[in-house]
């Protein structure tokens, strides 16, 4: 217990942060008496349960739940509180990696773009592209020895072990992606990880939970997803409002994930290039993979090689096996 690490609770607000943390701290409160109703809820929903006809992974009343959840956390309490931050001596050196999918630890890092979509006025940038998705990036190993380019990369077999562990996901983990969702073609910018790293540099140390029921202190490095969002600005709607998603999906297209722009401006959500104070390994999905410690791992996505902003929900590659779509904790 007393190795237990202090949790930090002087995180200080910059000038422009300090009306979001104002109402942080309100919403929490009333983010009490929702969680009752919650709880009320769940009690009547329990002998139901064993009723539902299974959605996915999960089963009528679960997912129901679990939709009630993710309402909860998209308009009470998620994009408003602060992931509690610690020492960053506190955390693990070595985390462990889990979810290979949609991932290939043989990327060519000096072949990495990151094709964005979606935006105010992509002509202007000097990378514009018509097609960000003919970008091709390249393999160190030989095309012969693992298919064709694009092929949904087999896991490494360091990677497999900790998945199966996850309790009824036997047979979904262990067969290829059921609904791979690589993004249309569309116009755009590709940004190389020098663009990324112009904006301002942040360490964060926070806790990180897989929902297979692990967590590890754990020390990311990047940029805030808000100051990316103001170097590359969306596109407006004609209300003037920034669109509802983005979505995000990995090298070869077989992991994707979904995300409210609310949850993308949310100081600790990073564009990380770090872990544990050096580049990420490809197995933690270098060369460029999200941090949101108000998540859970599985909206984490690693080694992102597509962001497109959308007005229409993005498909998520755990919500799309029975999971919630927001992930939040
Ligand atoms: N591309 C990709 N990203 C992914 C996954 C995956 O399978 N593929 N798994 C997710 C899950 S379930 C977890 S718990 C975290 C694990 O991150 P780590 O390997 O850095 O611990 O990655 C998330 N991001
Ligand atoms: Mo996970």
């Amino acid at each position: 217990m007393t190795d237990e690490p202090a949790i930090d609770q002087e995180v200080q607000p910059v000038d422009a942060d300090r009306a979001i943390y104002e109402s942080m701290s309100r919403r929490t409160r009333r983010s009490f008496l929702a969680g009752g109703a919650a709880l009320a809820v769940a009690a009547a929903g329990f002998e139901l349960f064993n009723r539902g006809k299974p959605i996915g992974l999960l089963r009528r009343p679960l997912r129901a739940a679990e939709d009630f959840n993710g309402l909860v956390s998209e308009y009470v309490i998620g994009e408003t509180r602060l992931a509690p931050t610690y020492p960053a001596e506190s955390a693990i050196i070595n985390p462990r990696t889990n979810g290979p999918f949609g991932m290939r630890d043989d990327l060519d890092l000096g072949s990495w773009r990151l094709q964005l979509s979606g935006l105010a006025s992509p002509q202007t940038h000097p990378a514009y592209i018509d097609d960000v998705t003919s970008w091709k990036y390249s393999y160190l190993r030989s095309a012969k020895a693992d298919g064709p380019e694009g092929k949904i990369a087999q896991p490494p077999s360091n990677m497999v072990g900790d998945n199966n562990k996850l309790s009824g996901a036997g047979s979904v983990m262990s067969s290829e992606p059921q609904l791979p969702s690589p993004l249309p073609s569309a116009p755009g910018v590709l940004l190389t990880m020098n663009d990324v790293q112009k904006m301002p540099f942040v360490e964060q140390t926070t806790e990180f939970k897989c929902i297979e029921g692990w967590s590890e202190i754990t020390r990311f490095g990047g940029v805030r997803f808000r100051d990316f969002i103001a170097m590359y600005p969306p596109f407006r709607n004609r209300d003037g409002s920034l669109p509802r998603y983005a979505a995000m999906t990995s090298i070869d297209g077989a992991y994707f994930c979904g995300f409210e722009m609310a949850s993308l401006m949310h100081p600790q959500t990073l564009l990380c290039f770090q872990m544990s104070g050096r580049d990420l390994t490809p197995g933690h999905g270098a060369p460029l993979r999200l941090a949101m410690p108000l998540k859970y791992g599985y909206k984490q996505i690693k080694q992102i090689a597509r962001i497109s902003y959308t007005n229409t929900k993005p498909e998520d590659y755990w919500a799309s096996l029975g999971f919630d779509w927001h992930g939040g904790l």
